[in-house]
């Protein structure tokens, strides 16, 4: 009978199958496994830690990346509950490691759980995906602690010492074998838990790199919660009146909104549910927008800035240089979209509208400075949009008179089948040249840009359509920008920048992602925009075929091949190439545009904040962040990435 003792019950076996389908599909889990879903474990993890926080008994959460890239969490919350469960027979602990989903559903009300999508999977899936994990929980006098093996028991929780302290403390390592790097990027964590802090008022999160080498700390906490969210996204720009608008509503449904009008021309709203960033909006930002809309215009009427016959001004218009983060809290959240990050609860819409409107109006009553501040700005805004649109349509008529629609410098491709259709814009008119000669006219189009590029960030909408560098740009895409953007009239199926590997280059290539960012953000999200990276050297040398290095890592993994065949360093001629235009068409074929060999970099919009960022610090009018950027900009590439 010695044999049964070790076996399973039947619900055990189910926690077995459970976490046995994890490691099966990880991706159903965590989206990828790739570097992205490497760090979604740790948002995993910490966001247990977050709910501690926001049940209010937790202030400090701590976050290392030790050597080996093992990770560590470190929250002085109540501690998991250790007593026994009791459905599966086993410590509360273990359950919540163990069974799949069982986050947040016992020991009572935990706040705010979300179901579904990427977040909220639960501890287990990190353990199911993990070489091992460690869990060790202070509380009610003690220290206890268990152990994991890619989602197995093996050390069931026991207590270990005595501690008057209480907290919850989880090392692991995530699973090489499932994922594709195990590198975690200091600086994407980092991006997540600033964020973390600025939705989480006063809650201390510090992130700790101790891998060598790669020593690093930063710390965040936020006494203004929203308000400093708001004020760090505008930092480079000029605000149009000081202080945030900030308006809060506690109860079954939380609301907390902080906006600040600057003298920007975007519109720079992030949405938050249950403190996943909302990318693709929702209900509760249609209920900000609507009572926005609603708010300005009845202020405007009442107060005589407007008139009855001028009409309404319309949504975009009171947009205009917005700087916005909505942040609900929702029971039971339904998320939708292509990326699961749409908020669908239609009763959504109006509890957000019925605050806003409320404290807004409020509000501009109270401050009739700021109200007129902001509302000269909706005015002019509404301005350019009617200008803007005499632009646009003159630019329709002329095309019409012309007979064509695309630009006279595009060399377009044969094809007719859309998605393997590709455009290279192409920076400078050798390079274009070049590009011309060597390309595969069948199915790749060449468009030219030289000169001075228009910093989209400075101009409104009317200046864009009339712009000699963009118009071409929005021509051959063929699918029009901003509102009017309609992402099933492209013409390509990749967009793709090709500038020099240098400080002018990159100046380019950051203009052009604004622009797309900007006006044409769908085609960045839907992964339509390339960055093509030509080679940075050449090595040659007789009887040899000549060899392309993109990195300095290429270039030095190159030299130890050649090495191990005895050929020395000093056989060899290196060219290192400056620019586009120091290849023959050929060469640049073979090198950047033939798909066989080209190394291609998608630009994804994933983190828009954190683009957004960028792209403020590189077009603001402070010269410091911009020079600062353009020394990290080949990392930028990479960060976009993620
Ligand atoms: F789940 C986990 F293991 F991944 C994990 C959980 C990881 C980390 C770093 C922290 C936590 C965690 C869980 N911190 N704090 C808590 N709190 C609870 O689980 C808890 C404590 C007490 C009570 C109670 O009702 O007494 C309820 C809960 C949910």
């Amino acid at each position: 009978m010695e044999k049964f003792e070790h076996s399973y019950n039947a619900e055990q076996i189910q926690v077995l199958e459970g976490l046995e389908a994890v490691r099966k599909r990880p991706g159903m889990y965590i989206g990828s496994v790739s570097v992205r879903g490497l760090h979604h474990l740790v948002y995993e993890i910490v966001d247990n830690s977050v709910d501690e926080a926001l049940a209010g008994y937790c202030t400090e959460i701590n976050v290392t990346i030790e050597e080996g890239n093992i990770i560590k969490v470190v929250d002085n919350g109540r501690g998991i509950p250790v007593d026994i469960h009791p459905k599966t027979h086993i410590s509360a602990a273990e359950t919540v490691y163990t069974v799949l989903h069982a986050g947040g559903k016992f020991g009572g009300d935990s706040g705010y759980k979300v179901s579904g999508g990427l977040h909220g999977v639960g501890s287990s899936v990190v353990n199911a995906l993990s070489k091992w994990t460690e869990v060790t929980i202070q509380r009610d006098g003690g220290i206890f602690q268990m152990k994991f093996e890619r989602g197995k028991t093996v050390e069931s929780l026991k207590k270990i010492g005595e501690s008057n302290k209480t907290g919850t403390t989880v090392r692991f390592l995530a699973d090489d074998t499932i994922f594709e790097t195990l590198e975690y990027e200091f600086d994407v964590l980092e991006n997540r838990f600033r964020e973390m802090a600025f939705l989480t008022k006063g809650l201390k999160i510090t992130i700790e790199d101790k891998r060598e080498g790669k020593e690093k700390k930063s710390e965040f906490c936020f006494e203004g919660g929203l308000i400093s969210f708001v004020e760090y996204l505008n930092k480079n720009k000029e605000a149009l009146h000081q202080k945030p608008i900030y308006i809060e509503k506690k109860g079954e449904f939380p609301i907390e909104i902080a906006l600040q009008y600057t003298t920007a021309y975007s519109e720079n709203i992030y949405s938050f549910v249950n403190n996943i960033n909302t990318i693709e909006g929702g209900t509760h930002l249609e209920g900000f927008k609507r009572s926005l809309t609603k708010v300005f215009n009845d202020y405007a009427k009442s107060h005589n800035i407007l008139k009855e016959k001028d009409g309404n001004l319309l949504g975009d218009d009171i947009r205009e240089g917005i700087t916005a983060v909505i942040s609900v809290k929702v029971k039971e959240p339904q998320f939708e979209g292509q990326t699961k990050t749409k908020l669908g609860n239609s009763e959504v819409t109006g509890i957000v509208q019925t605050a806003v409107n409320d404290s807004l109006s409020n509000f501009l009553e109270e401050n009739p400075q700021v109200a007129k501040a902001i509302l000269e700005k909706c005015i002019s805004a509404s301005r350019a949009r009617e200008a803007a649109r005499k632009a646009r349509e003159l630019v329709r008529r002329k095309n019409a008179l012309e007979n064509t629609t695309l630009p006279g410098k595009l060399a377009d491709c044969s094809s007719n089948n859309r998605d393997e259709c590709e455009v290279y814009i192409v920076e400078g008119d050798s390079a274009g040249g070049s590009a011309k000669q060597g390309r595969d006219r069948r199915f790749q189009a060449i468009l030219p840009l030289w000169g001075k590029m228009l910093n989209v960030e400075k101009a409104r909408a009317d200046k864009i359509y009339g712009n000699d560098k963009l118009n071409p740009v929005i021509l051959a895409v063929g699918a029009g920008i901003g509102n009017d953007f309609d992402i099933t009239k492209i013409r390509y199926g990749k967009v793709i920048i090709m500038a020099d590997a240098d400080v002018d280059g990159s100046h380019i290539r950051t203009l052009l992602l604004t622009f797309f960012f900007r006006y044409m953000r769908p085609l960045i999200e839907n992964g339509n925009v390339y960055l093509a990276q030509p080679p940075l050297y050449k090595l040659s040398k007789k009887g040899m075929e000549d060899k392309y290095c993109y990195t300095d890592d290429d270039l030095n993994k190159a030299y130890k091949e050649l090495e191990e065949k005895g050929i020395a360093r000093e056989q060899i001629s290196i060219q290192r190439y400056k620019g586009l235009g120091e290849m023959n068409p050929e060469q640049l074929w073979e090198t950047t545009m033939n798909p066989e060999n080209r190394i291609l970099i998608q630009v994804t919009m994933d983190d828009a904040i954190k683009a957004d960022e960028i792209f403020t610090t590189l077009m603001g009018d402070e010269v410091e962040p911009r020079r600062d950027f353009i020394i990290k900009n080949s990392k930028f590439v990479r960060n976009l990435d993620i």
